[in-house]
């Protein structure tokens, strides 16, 4: 444990121990760093590192509820078994037991695919997840794999892999420099921010503004992070990529294309051209419902800013249009100019896992996409994974390839993914389901065997994933905070006993046989790597050197060593090491973020594709609703977020969950006068799959005929064990959300602009 034995000053002196340790906070992607006061094995207060390399102390309202999640007594602090029907408590061994017992079987009698795994958002936060969740994917050989990627950032992923070589390439907006900041569909003052790591979003948009940049926000809500803005722009759900083809189309039009320094390294901006040509602002103004005249001053400010930045969140790519809409944010960043320059849209260089600081700069395979279909629907493929959109139909339709069992890694699909009545229906006729899941919620409840992992202050901490869109490099390594209980086993060690189980060896196996064979995997890899640190060297000696370290910290030590920072095993004594990394409990800085075109492409051509087959294909079907307007009386649903809430999980927190109802349908008041619906009274909302009964809050700050409802609430199901969340009910807005309403490219689910009835509801 990295903790520092202090003695508060204005206390009376005690016999308690009390320690002060600093780790990152593992709820969203600001990653904030927290000092966590314990004495006598309690926690005592946690608040902002003010001494934390990025976020300087900042937190938001979340940060500090580790401590009511750690002390939760609905938190599961033992593993469920199903027995003779009922979820009882039992031992690790028995639980890992009843796994080999029942799992083995169905892979032995109807193939790999009959077991699906859903990853959920925690584990990009989680070094288990990160580091043990491809282990266990792999060992299960099942091609049924799903993740909260594909009702989420996916589109941005493929278009991203398609333009620069790799799926986690993903330009960022340098917001700290930047003059001019274009955010469409993103709402970071709720959300802190995503695929944009940076802690302290409320700060950085006010100095943003304060050294003069402007701040435009894209969004049908006028939002609070529109309110902060110069500008807000209400545009209608789900037509972003009308407006933002339109940008580039007025930029053609005015011979202001300007490559700059990418110049040479860019390809086929002749077919972007082509591709926006229909798409002039003026024929866009009636789909978009923005007037041709404001896309025009947009284009024209953003191409005068002395440097600017499109950003586009998740607003943008769970719409029908996600790829396109996400491929035409970057390639405005490209013809403007800002692509890779300080105050554009930039590359970070992460110090650990990331792609493209490995092997030879512009040299790669390029995008793993549409390599199979799903068997019942025929979605594609990406990165390995296939769309969650089909996760129910795969359990529910007979034949070969169909699911029977299902792993859940930290995440609760029932509240999550699109038609969720019919997920919660599929998932009661599964033969077999594992949750890995520190709660008995609407998801784990169908399982018949849950394992839970320790609280997140039992465990240790680093974001592989997040680092690598963090707006300025750091590397920031957590020890745990609090011991585990005696008998508790840490979530990578469960990951690693359900890859044994799966692989055929046995729930007793030793779980380091698998951090061995991940770590040997690796090492192959960089000795392979002539451009590495390790080029050449040898596996073994290497693999010595880690003998000290188990677990996670094996392999992110090992990372950390062969990144570009790292110390080569040696090779760059100053370099950095997990023990650099623990030596420094509140983050090393490793500088803003640099120019790195054309190094960091690992497309097949080694230049960037501006015009992506594979998004060009969804262009006639854009083009085809380019003359849609609203029709009259038209209503569609779009989600939201609050700063109090994370997702469909942190609803059993008391000080989060407290005051007025969050759950509340958004009406604008013209709707609601329109529809006889009265501020506080329930109203009816329906769509193709299903109804919910929300409380009704008019409000202008939502655009006519979009009504706004969050997602992530319906805690009222039988067979959970969230006592203050089931208070605090609210509706699952993912009844409503269509499992067929996806986009095109990715197969990733369309929430936004959801076509709803809405009615006063009786009684
Ligand atoms: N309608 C609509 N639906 C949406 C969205 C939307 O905007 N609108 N957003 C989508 C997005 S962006 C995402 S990312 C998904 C998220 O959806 P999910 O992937 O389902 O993730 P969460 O809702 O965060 O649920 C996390 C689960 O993990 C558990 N958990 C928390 N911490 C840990 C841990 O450390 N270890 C383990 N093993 N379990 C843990 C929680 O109890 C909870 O059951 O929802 C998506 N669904
Ligand atoms: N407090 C809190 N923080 C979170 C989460 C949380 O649940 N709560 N979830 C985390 C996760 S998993 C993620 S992925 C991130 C997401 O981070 P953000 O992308 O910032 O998420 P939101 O706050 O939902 O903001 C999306 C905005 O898009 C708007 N929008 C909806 N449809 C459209 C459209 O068609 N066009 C445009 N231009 N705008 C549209 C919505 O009104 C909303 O304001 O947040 C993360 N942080
Ligand atoms: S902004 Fe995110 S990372 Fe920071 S304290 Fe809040 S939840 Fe944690
Ligand atoms: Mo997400």
């Amino acid at each position: 444990m990295t903790t520092i034995v202090d003695r508060p000053t204005g206390h009376a002196a005690t016999d308690a121990e009390v320690t002060t340790g600093f780790r990152t906070c593992p709820l969203c992607e600001a990653g904030c760093g927290l000092e966590v006061t314990v004495r006598d094995g309690e926690v005592v207060r946690i608040r902002g590192d003010r001494a934390d390399v990025f976020s300087h102390g900042y937190i938001c309202p979340k940060g500090s509820t580790l401590k009511q999640i750690h002390d939760d007594p609905d938190r599961l602090r033992s593993p469920l078994v199903r027995r003779n029907g009922v979820l009882e408590p039992a031992t690790w061994d028995e639980a890992f037991s009843e796994v080999d017992r029942r799992l083995r079987p169905i892979i032995g009698e109807h193939g790999p695919d009959a077991v699906a795994i859903y990853l959920g958002n925690p584990n990009a936060h989680n070094l288990a997840g990160m580091l043990y969740g491809k282990p266990l994917i792999k060992a299960l050989g099942t091609t049924n794999v799903f993740s909260a990627s594909t009702v989420d950032q996916r589109p941005k992923e493929v278009a991203a892999a398609l333009m620069f070589g790799h799926l986690m390439t993903v330009p960022v907006p340098d917001i700290d420099r930047t003059g001019y900041l274009l955010v469409l569909g993103a709402n970071p003052l709720e959300s802190n921010g995503s695929l944009a790591t940076a802690p302290d979003w409320p700060g950085r948009l006010k100095s943003l503004r304060a050294r003069g940049g402007r701040l435009v926000v894209v969004d049908p809500r006028r939002t609070k992070t529109a309110e902060a803005a110069d500008e807000h722009v209400a545009i209608r759900p789900g037509t972003d990529p009308y407006l933002l083809a339109a940008m580039v189309n007025t930029l053609a039009g005015d011979d202001a294309i300007a490559l700059g320094r990418l110049a040479p390294y860019v390809d086929r901006l002749e077919d972007l051209v082509a591709a926006v040509a229909p798409f002039t602002p003026e024929a866009v103004e009636s789909v978009t419902g923005v007037p041709a005249a404001t896309i025009r001053r947009l284009a024209g400010e953003l191409r005068a800013a002395p440097a600017g930045c499109v950003y586009g969140r998740i607003g943008t790519t769970t719409a029908p249009f996600g790829t396109v809409a996400s491929w035409l944010v970057d390639a405005l960043n490209t013809v403007t100019g800002n692509l890779d320059r300080p105050g554009g849209a930039m590359f970070p260089r992460a110090a650990a896992g990331h792609f493209n600081t490995r092997g030879t700069p512009r040299f790669g395979r390029g995008a793993l996409i549409g390599r199979r279909t799903s068997r019942v629907r025929g979605l594609p493929e990406s990165f390995g994974e296939l769309p969650a959109v089909c996760l129910a139909e795969e359990i529910e339709t007979p034949g070969d390839g169909q699911v029977r069992a299902l792993i859940v890694l930290a995440g609760n699909p029932v509240l999550s993914l699109p038609n969720g009545e019919r997920l919660d229906r599929a998932m009661a006729g599964l033969d077999f389901m594992v949750s890995v899941d520190i709660y008995l919620n609407e998801t784990s409840r169908h399982a018949d065997v849950v394992l839970p992992p320790p609280s997140a202050l039992q465990r240790s901490h680093y974001d592989i994933a997040l680092l690598m869109f963090a707006l300025h490099n750091v590397a920031n390594y957590s020890a745990p905070v609090l011991p585990l209980e005696p008998g508790d086993i840490d979530e990578w060690e469960i990951l690693a006993r359900l890859a044994l189980i799966a692989a055929g060896v046995g729930p007793a196996a030793d779980p380091d046989l698998v951090t061995d064979l991940a770590a040997r995997t690796l090492l192959h890899a960089a000795v392979a790597d002539d451009h590495g640190p390790v080029a050449g060297r040898d596996v073994d000696e290497l693999f010595d050197e880690l003998a000290g370290r188990r677990g996670p910290e094996k392999l992110l030590d090992l990372m950390l060593r062969t990144g570009p920072y790292g110390d080569g095993f040696g090779a760059r004594p100053a370099g950095l090491t997990l023990a650099a990394l623990e030596a420094n409990p509140h983050g090393v800085d490793l500088g803003a973020l640099e120019p790195r075109l054309p190094d960091c492409l690992r497309t097949p051509t080694g230049t960037i594709d501006l015009a992506p087959e594979a998004i060009l294909a969804d262009i006639p079907r854009l083009a085809a609703g380019m003359h849609d307007g609203p029709a009259d009386g038209e209503l569609v649903l779009v989600g939201r977020r609050d700063l109090r809430s994370n997702n469909s999980w942190m609803h059993n927190v008391k000080v989060l969950v407290k005051g007025k109802p969050r759950c509340t349908l958004h009406v604008h008041p013209d709707d609601a006068a329109r529809l006889g619906l009265v501020d506080g009274a329930p109203a009816t909302v329906t769509a193709r799959t299903g109804r919910v009964v929300a409380p009704v809050h008019v409000t202008d700050a939502v655009r006519r005929g979009v009504v706004s409802l969050p997602h992530g609430w319906g805690h009222d199901l039988p067979g959970m064990r969230l006592g203050v969340a089931a208070d605090h009910a609210g509706v699952n807005s993912n009844l409503l959300a269509d499992d067929e309403r996806i986009d095109a490219v990715t197969g990733t689910a369309a929430f936004t602009g959801l076509p709803v009835e809405v009615a006063p509801a009786s009684g």
